[in-house]
């Protein structure tokens, strides 16, 4: 796990600007510096882990903290100006207090630094669809020093060590945020989002309408894009919220956008006027961001003129390793191979292989074990190709007859992936039978 170098000057020149007076040079010389993280699902993935037998403490919490310490050292020894987190702090908005404790005491770090820093609130940090609250709305209860909590359309000054900067905060939008129950009724999921993008719009330009054009602006949002290339948020796409267009954040009074949400590290503004970044989660949630680099972005920002450049971080390696052993003459040695052709040295690594059933006995698992004990953890699962052949819903078997609505409630018992929005699909289904 090497971590590439990350040198950043944070030095702008500032070639488009008229003369500067002296005093108005003096302010300007320096950029402000800004660190931009997301995405921490800080207590997410324990399955992936072990219980650490000298802290108890299981090794993915630790693998999230050290990764988010890596962070707060960078802000504090740049230092930064200013960090923006981008929201999704755990996995739900009730974090088990040992790991909302691991959390706090990074931030703290940057408080005791005195770097000012915006948290953001996204859709993990609301306590039931926003009306419970959000587990960050702590930090404002307390007034941590410096310490601002998004959970709100709101313009923030913030005077730092290099100037002033306004940062727009855009938390995670849900149904009731910015629309009235009866005002939803009846109304289909992209008929809510239509509508709710409409009241937003003016929200937002009454925003950028009351900014000072003289300071550096930034959007700090948790949001779905429209042109994002989803890593494991894909599924909250459809039917949780809705998705933003780009468009609508490409802005002149906008120096950068700053994004939370979406795992995976992209820029959705090639054009760079303004960066619309997501820096995507500091470690691997899961198996879909296997082959994602996990990072922070820094930030040089004077109005106008914005450099930047993401950071990654020697995240946990996930490794899938994929066989077909059904039609080999020795389906255990071909395992064998297989887990020998990757590097598996601390990696979280999990293994399928598909076999006939007659080959059951063919395959001794503790060789398996032997073979995979220099990974961090490992799940081993073998698939039968006679069983891949199943009907894919074993209860719709022949004679049945089943009204729509048992058999989507048959079909989502057996997709385990859409779980989330299982309650949702059911509901829209309901009320497309009913109309018709
Ligand atoms: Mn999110």
């Amino acid at each position: 796990m090497s971590l590439r170098s990350c040198g950043f000057s944070g030095a702008l020149l500032l070639p488009h600007r008229k003369k500067l007076g002296v005093e108005e040079a003096h302010v300007n010389l320096m950029s402000i510096k800004i660190l931009h993280l997301s995405d921490i699902h800080m207590g997410s993935g324990f399955s992936h882990g072990k219980v650490n037998p000298e802290t108890a403490i299981n090794t993915r919490l630790e693998d999230f903290i050290k990764t988010l310490s890596i962070c707060i050292d960078r802000a504090i020894s740049e230092p930064a100006d200013l960090v923006l987190f981008g929201g999704d702090a755990f996995p739900d908005a009730t974090p088990a207090p040992y790991i909302h404790e691991a959390f706090a005491s990074q931030f703290r770090r940057l408080a005791d630094a005195k770097i000012p820093t915006i948290l953001l609130v996204g859709n993990h940090d609301q306590h039931s669809q926003g009306t419970g609250g959000a587990s960050l709305s702590i930090y404002r209860t307390l007034v941590v020093p410096g310490f601002i909590v998004g959970d709100t359309i709101t313009t923030h000054r913030i005077t730092t060590a290099n100037g002033d900067i306004q940062v727009i905060t855009l938390p995670w939008l849900n149904h009731s945020t910015l629309l009235t129950r009866p005002e939803t009724e009846g109304l289909s999921l992209g008929e809510v989002g239509q509508l709710l993008l409409e009241r937003l719009q003016p929200v937002i330009e009454a925003e950028i309408r009351r900014l000072d054009p003289a300071i550096p602006t930034v959007l700090l949002g948790h949001l779905m894009a429209d042109r994002a290339n989803l890593g494991a948020e894909r599924f909250l796409a459809v039917g949780k919220g809705f998705t933003i267009p780009v468009s609508f954040l490409i802005r002149p009074e906008l120096d950068y956008v700053a994004l939370g949400h979406v795992h995976k590290h992209q820029n959705l503004n090639p054009a760079n006027n303004p960066p619309i970044i997501y820096p995507g989660s500091i470690e691997r949630v899961d198996f879909s961001e296997e082959k994602e680099d996990k990072g922070y972005v820094m930030i040089a920002l004077v109005k106008g003129e914005v450099q930047w450049e993401f950071c990654p971080l020697p995240v946990r390696t996930f490794c899938t390793i994929e066989v077909d052993v059904s039609e080999a003459e020795e389906p255990q040695q071909k395992i064998l191979d297989a887990i020998a052709s990757k590097d598996i040295r601390d990696a979280v690594v999990r293994l399928i292989y598909k076999l006939r059933s007659e080959q059951l006995e063919l395959i001794t698992t503790t060789a398996l074990d032997e073979a995979l004990k220099l990974a961090h953890s490992y799940t081993i699962r073998p698939e039968l190709v006679s069983q891949l052949a199943r009907p894919r819903l074993p209860e719709l078997g022949l004679g049945d007859t089943l009204d729509p609505i048992d058999a989507l409630e048959a079909y989502l018992n057996n997709r385990e992936d859409l779980k989330e929005i299982a309650p949702d699909m059911l509901e829209a289904a309901r009320k497309l039978i009913e109309a018709s």
